[in-house]
């Protein structure tokens, strides 16, 4: 993984109201003073994404991220369709600002934060990781975000905390599935046990590319667990809930076999309907090699601790 830190800018720096630009100026300044933004001539935005793709052999780069196109199209987003191109163009319809963020349950300190408020706070990173779905395929994404242990600690957790669960934002008017959809349960929530959530590679993202999240990557803020399948990472969180006990979530509630809790990324447990243990990698349009799926999407070094007493084979 590639991590480039910059301390956060002075609060005075930031003004209200609280809009768009000032959150896109946030995290385009802490960039620039890292020098941790970055812009590939293949990732320019004004060209069909075929025309500037870095050419060779993918598989043996594979930290090289994604363009930017691709990871803009190619997105799961149930609330609003069941497929990555509608899921994509009816995401822009969700209003993101103002945004809030509520933090309550087993913490000395419950609080409601502006988005703005929480970031500025927060020491922003840019951080390039493997990002993999449960469907079989993957990407690398350059995320800018920050720790979510660093915000949990700001909040106290009191020490009967065990979970930490993570709600998305309801919006039937603009989410069409949620007013017509009962396979799923809405909003969509997600959960970690607190050491997974506290775990340095547990990041919450307000970027992506050194530009603020698009609408249909989950903005303005979504949770990245790198060594978990994608639906974990949670788009457009609203409330962030630390709890005693497992909570139900979304895609374990709807298929506990197909969705475990864990969701850890392991190419030895098949999904029910098709095997782990390679994934089609979305470099190009046009060339697609699979690879080896990666225990823990290759982050087994950082974070199998977490798991050294559980049989992996039964914890979907
Ligand atoms: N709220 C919400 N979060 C979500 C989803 C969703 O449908 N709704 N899909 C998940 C799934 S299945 C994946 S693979 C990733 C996709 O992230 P991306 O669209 O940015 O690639 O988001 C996850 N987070
Ligand atoms: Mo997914």
């Amino acid at each position: 993984m590639i991590i480039k830190t910059q301390k956060s800018i002075a609060a005075s720096e930031i003004t209200d109201p609280l809009i768009f630009k000032q959150r896109r100026q946030i995290i385009k300044s802490l960039l620039a003073i890292t020098g941790a933004g970055f812009a590939p001539a293949w990732a320019s935005e004004n060209k069909p994404m075929w025309d500037n793709l870095p050419q060779g052999d993918f598989s043996t780069h594979e930290l090289t991220p994604t363009p930017l196109e691709l990871i803009k199209n190619y997105t799961n987003y149930y609330e609003f369709a069941f497929n990555k191109e509608d899921s994509t163009d009816l995401a822009q319809h969700l209003a993101i600002d103002p945004w809030s963020v509520e933090i309550s349950g087993e913490v000395e300190k419950p609080t409601r934060f502006h988005l703005e408020d929480m970031v500025r706070q927060q020491t922003l990173e840019e951080r390039i990781y493997r990002f993999r779905c449960v469907e079989g395929w993957s990407m690398v994404v350059p995320w800018v975000g920050f720790s979510l242990a660093s915000l949990l600690k700001s909040v106290k957790p009191l020490s009967r905390a065990r979970f930490v669960k993570f709600t998305s934002v309801h919006e039937p008017e603009v989410m069409p599935n949620q007013r017509s959809n009962a396979m799923l349960t809405w909003p969509y929530t997600e959960a970690l046990r607190l050491d997974e959530a506290m775990h340095p590679l547990t990041i919450l993202a307000v970027g992506l590319y050194g530009d603020v999240l698009p609408k249909q990557n989950g903005a303005p803020l979504r949770l990245v667990v790198p060594w978990k399948y994608g639906f974990k990472s949670i788009k457009a969180i609203v409330k962030i809930e630390l709890l005693e006990k497992p909570p139900l979530t979304t895609w374990n509630q709807a298929a506990p076999h197909d969705y475990g809790f864990y969701a850890n990324v392991n190419p030895d447990v098949p999904h029910p309907r098709w095997s782990q243990n390679s994934e089609r990698q979305l470099n190009s349009r046009f060339f697609t090699p699979r690879r080896q799926t990666e225990l823990f999407n290759g982050y087994g070094e950082q974070v199998a601790s977490l798991y050294r007493d559980m049989d992996l084979r039964h914890f979907f």
